[in-house]
């Protein structure tokens, strides 16, 4: 299984972030206290990024070579799941050059698999059995029962508590505070609201909130 110890064992090259607002500060956090090296990152607006060191713009780093790339680590620090995708699917990178960064509180059992580029924040919580694709945020506190499924480019906003078996599919940003009963499907690129309980599931391009959640609006399209 790819756990937490692959992440720790993982060849020690440093990494580079795509992205530099307010998720790739807590990114950043965790890599140091992993004793992660930090190269610098890239973002089309330069910001004051802890002081690191500003590679430049997407385009910048498109002009790299192949080789140049092989000697980093990429982690796409983009919190919005839209763009995060958008990111990832121009920068057409290898998946193995994805790091992934897992903060030092988070419980993680051994019998759970975490993908590529996902990111695990303070004391989350992930049981046996739960999969976690590639460039997903499980958020401060999050909670993920056993046998839970989590599609890529997935975001457990801080405090998400999801109970056994449940399933998320692609792209859904699950609202800070939400919690869903067991067994339920969220479907794909969903909205659900902070707070909310969803005791149903809800299908996909949907945005639900509130307790019991609703489906307040089908058909949203957040991908395009
Ligand atoms: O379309 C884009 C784009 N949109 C945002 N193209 C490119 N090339 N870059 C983009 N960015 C860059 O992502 C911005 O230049 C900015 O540096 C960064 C987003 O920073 P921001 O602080 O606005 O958001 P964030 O993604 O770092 O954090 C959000 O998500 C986290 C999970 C916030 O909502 C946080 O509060 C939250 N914890």
């Amino acid at each position: 299984m790819d756990s937490k110890e692959n992440f720790l064992l993982e060849p020690d090259l440093p990494y580079i972030l795509i992205g530099a607002g307010g998720h790739a500060k807590v990114i950043f956090d965790i890599l140091l206290l992993n004793n992660k090296k930090v190269a610098g990152f890239f973002d089309d607006h330069i910001t004051d990024f802890l002081e690191q060191t500003y590679f430049g713009t997407i385009n910048d780093l498109e002009q790299w070579t192949k080789s140049e790339k092989q000697r980093y680590k990429f982690l796409v620090s983009i919190g919005d799941c839209v763009i995060r995708k958008k990111m990832v699917d121009r920068l057409d990178l290898p998946i193995q050059q994805y790091g992934k960064a897992i903060h030092p509180t988070a419980v993680i059992t051994q019998d759970s698999f975490i993908g590529m580029g996902t990111v695990i924040m303070a004391n989350a919580v992930i049981n046996p059995g739960v999969k976690i694709a590639n460039h997903c945020i499980v958020n401060s506190g999050s909670i993920v029962e056993h046998d839970c499924i989590i599609d890529s480019f997935v975001h457990l906003s801080p405090g998400v508590c999801l109970a056994g078996a449940v399933k998320v599919n692609t792209g859904s940003q699950i609202g800070i505070g939400a919690q869903c009963i067991q067994l339920k499907k969220i479907g794909s690129w969903c909205i659900i609201g902070a707070g909310s309980t969803i005791v149903k599931n809800i299908p996909s391009h949907s945005l639900a909130y509130g307790t019991p959640a609703k489906i307040m609006k089908e058909g949203i399209n957040l991908e395009f």
